[in-house]
């Protein structure tokens, strides 16, 4: 009964990670590549693939990150997913996590 339980528990965490995992990979919808940091500046240069919320096509541009912690989670010539906001008029990082 105890294994059953176990067993149990083991396969809802297990879903629930799939569940999760499915979610994160939506809320990041954006592939790119890290060309330049300036944290300074509170900026970064990613080189995108599609944006399609923004209806743009793949192109290298500069992104005001949200938060200084992005600047230092990622490094130039990192693979990124991303997603992206236009607050204040300026196209704002609000996720970005390497990807492999
Ligand atoms: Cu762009």
């Amino acid at each position: 009964m105890r294994k059953l339980i176990l067993a149990t528990s083991f396969s809802m965490a297990l879903s629930a990670l799939v569940l999760v995992t499915q979610a994160y990979a939506q809320a990041l919808p954006v592939n790119g590549t890290v060309t330049k940091i300036d944290e300074a500046a509170g900026k970064m240069t990613i080189k995108h693939g599609p944006i399609q919320k923004m209806d743009m096509e793949g192109m290298t541009m500069v992104f005001r990150a949200q938060t200084s912690e992005m600047l230092r989670r990622v490094k130039v010539g990192d693979k990124v997913r991303f997603d992206v906001d236009k607050i204040n008029g300026q196209m704002t990082l609000t996720g970005i996590e390497k990807t492999k």
